[in-house]
């Protein structure tokens, strides 16, 4: 098991973080989301997860505790809990925290904007073969080749646990074609047996950021019963393409209640809600075959 290199010393040389970036495919860094928020969004994510019956009786709500059987994101069950999340201002607000900001700037050296899809995985134990199978969310993302996805955990997530994990180097592979797989997403790409995966114990304010084309993957949870909570979210220069689908909430593909103006009704007064719709140039394109995180 290879633990990701960290790279809170380069955050004050932008060549070097960017050249990082540029060699191994993505840059781990430790404490640069705000504990607070994180922890009182896996808090309102895991009370959610408790009135659909999912957490085990008597067990402390923060450690995320199940004896349900496992539930997929799509499925009729997983609707209601999802969209609820997907209301949460503080949900869409984490990703426009002034830290990933100037990090995504210093990568970019322009402006940056974070496309508003902003995806949650409620991933439970004991469901390892359809967890996210490797793949490259340039499939799912389109665009530029560019842009920048983050991922963090809502709480911490030791290596037990899984969370993600990547494929350092495989974004020089270009683009794998995939087939399709089980797991959020749906497909599975290639694996270069010369390559290896790394992963890390996460904790609190951790942000993984990784180039469209470095091939990830949920990294087995090897407990029996603990949820695994996170977030992923993806930036560009205002320089690139996007597409037009990543302009929606997740899911928005199933309709109300996933659409914007059902989801930011209560925060529509915030500079959370629709601030992508002031920006001035943004390049968007249409990605017709995918699209879906
Ligand atoms: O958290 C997961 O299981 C999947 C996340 C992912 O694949 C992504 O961030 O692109």
């Amino acid at each position: 098991m290879n633990y990701f290199v960290e790279s809170n010393h380069l955050l004050d040389d932008p060549p070097l973080l960017r050249r990082q970036l540029r060699d191994d495919g993505y840059l781990f860094l430790r404490d640069i989301l705000p504990t607070e928020e994180v922890l009182g969004l896996r808090k309102s994510i895991l009370e959610f997860c408790q009135g659909a019956g999912w957490l085990r009786d008597g067990a402390n709500l923060m450690d995320g505790l199940t004896d349900h059987a496992p539930i997929l994101e799509g499925q009729e069950e997983w609707r209601p809990v999802y969209a609820k999340l997907q209301s949460l201002e503080a949900f869409h607000r984490l990703k426009l925290h002034h830290r990933v900001h100037e990090i995504m700037e210093d990568i970019f050296q322009e402006s940056v904007f974070a496309l508003p899809m902003t995806i949650a995985r409620i991933a439970f134990p004991r469901d390892n073969e359809r967890g996210t199978q490797p793949h490259q969310d340039w499939l799912y993302v389109g665009g530029s080749t560019e842009i920048i996805s983050c991922w963090a955990p809502l709480g911490n997530v030791p290596v037990e646990v899984g969370g993600l994990k990547l494929l350092v180097g495989s974004h020089k592979s270009g683009f794998l074609v995939p087939r399709p797989a089980p797991g959020p997403g749906g497909n599975i790409v290639p694996i270069d047996s010369d390559l290896e995966w790394f992963q890390t114990d996460y904790r609190v304010g951790d942000l993984l950021l990784f180039k469209s084309l470095t091939v990830h993957a949920a990294a087995d949870n090897h407990t029996q019963d603990v949820l695994r909570l996170s977030i992923d979210f993806r930036y560009a220069g205002e320089s690139h393409v996007i597409t037009e689908g990543w302009l929606q909430p997740h899911f928005n593909w199933l309709g109300d209640p996933f659409s914007w103006d059902e989801l930011d009704k209560d925060w529509r007064d915030s500079s959370t809600a629709r601030y992508w719709e002031t920006l001035p140039d943004l390049k968007v394109t249409t990605h017709e075959r995918f699209g879906r995180g």
